[in-house]
């Protein structure tokens, strides 16, 4: 007799976001079954996500939202009883760090409180559910220059958003270590893509460049000397598969191991279009300027720093090549192209 083989059943909270809908991706093509959690608002926004919808041999018997909330356990509680997933990745966050200055009491709920919230949805219920929790490099904060960060680094966070995240990354091992629930996280580094919001630096970078060749507009930055380590998200959702079929729950750096700073990656970004620039002035007066034209590209707006910012990132992925066998794919050149070119 032929035994039945069961398609795994996968909910995603944040599904609409950047890595929800290159992980839907993902998943679809393993064969699973993917659910989401969706905020209702008052104008759809699922533009991220509607290429599911509009493949009648996916929507709606391999894809399907729910409308939830991480800062309403009712209504997590709910979806996680019907949906009964086997693997649970929780990526929903209010995940922009300037914002979080601006709202932490909000940040704090939903990125620190949300997380457990699920946890205790798993301990309390006795679920055997996988869980997955999107952990960040901006926990390491306050990194000491030049070196690596990886999985033993201290944890010293610089924002509200690191603050929050770093009570989730806890509580997902606490939870581990004391209910034996398979809770693992990925430490992900910055993760970018052409799917990215407009208010993160890259995307910010990219549309500033593009309009300014079509319209000769310039645009503002503001710490152009922090440095990150950049990896495209298609990568990273991988990563992420591949920790929760880890053979245990654990905790991985996820990373290129390469970094430029925000003014390198323009620099990279204006020479794939051809633009010939030179940076003239310092601090507030420093500007970017055309060399063929004369007219300025960049100008640095005070109103674009932080109160207190990471100023190194750089991570090293070795536990995560050694035991999931994961490296990157693409490098800073490719990103920037595939940014440009979708
Ligand atoms: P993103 O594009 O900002 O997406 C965030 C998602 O969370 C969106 O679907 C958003 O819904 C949802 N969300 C926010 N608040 C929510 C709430 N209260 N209830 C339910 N859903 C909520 O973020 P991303 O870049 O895909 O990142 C995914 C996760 O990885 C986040 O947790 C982020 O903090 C973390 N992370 C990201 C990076 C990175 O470089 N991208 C690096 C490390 C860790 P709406 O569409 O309704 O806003
Ligand atoms: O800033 C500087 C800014 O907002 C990067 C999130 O996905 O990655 C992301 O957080 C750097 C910072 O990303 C502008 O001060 C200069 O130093 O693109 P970002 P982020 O703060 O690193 C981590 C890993 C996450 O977990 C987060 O969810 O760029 N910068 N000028 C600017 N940043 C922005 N946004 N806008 C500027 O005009």
């Amino acid at each position: 007799m032929k035994s039945v083989v069961k398609n795994k059943i996968a909910l995603i909270t944040g599904i609409s976001g950047q890595d929800g809908s290159y992980l839907t991706e993902y998943l679809l093509k393993k064969k699973y079954v993917v659910h989401g959690v969706v905020r209702r608002s008052s104008l759809i926004k699922t533009d991220r996500i509607d290429r599911f919808f509009n493949d009648k041999k996916i929507y709606p018997k391999k894809f399907m939202l729910h409308y939830g909330d991480m800062n309403d356990s009712s209504s997590l509680q709910s979806i996680i009883l019907k949906v009964r997933p086997n693997e649970i990745y929780n990526l929903a966050a209010q995940s922009h760090v300037k914002v979080s200055f601006e709202i932490p009491e909000y940040t704090a709920n939903s990125d620190a409180l949300g997380t457990m919230r699920i946890l205790e949805i798993i301990r309390s219920l006795g679920l055997k559910t996988k869980f997955y929790q999107a952990s960040t490099s901006e926990m390491f904060g306050k990194t000491s220059k030049n070196s690596k960060q990886n999985e033993n680094t201290a944890f010293l966070p610089r924002s509200p958003y690191g603050a929050a995240k770093l009570y989730a990354h806890w509580m997902t091992i606490i939870y581990r270590e004391s209910y034996n629930i398979f809770a693992c996280s990925g430490i992900l580094f910055n993760h970018e893509s052409p799917l990215r919001g407009k208010n993160f630096v890259t995307k910010k970078i990219i549309d500033g460049i593009r309009l300014y060749i079509k319209s000769g507009n310039s645009f503002n930055l503001g710490n152009i000397y922090a440095i990150r380590d950049w990896g495209h998200a298609r990568d990273y959702v991988e990563a992420m598969w591949k920790i929760m079929q880890y053979k245990k729950a654990d905790d991985f750096v996820i990373a290129t191991g390469n970094s430029l700073s925000i003014k390198q990656f323009v620099n990279r970004c204006l020479s794939f279009n051809k633009i010939k620039f030179k940076w003239l002035g310092k601090g507030l007066k420093e500007r970017c300027i055309d060399t063929s034209t004369n007219s300025i590209i960049i100008k640095i707006d005070k109103k674009q720093f932080r109160p207190l910012d990471v100023e190194y990132l750089r991570g090293d992925y070795s536990k995560a090549k050694k035991l999931l066998n994961w490296k990157p794919r693409y490098t800073i050149d490719d990103l920037i192209s595939d940014m440009f070119k979708n």
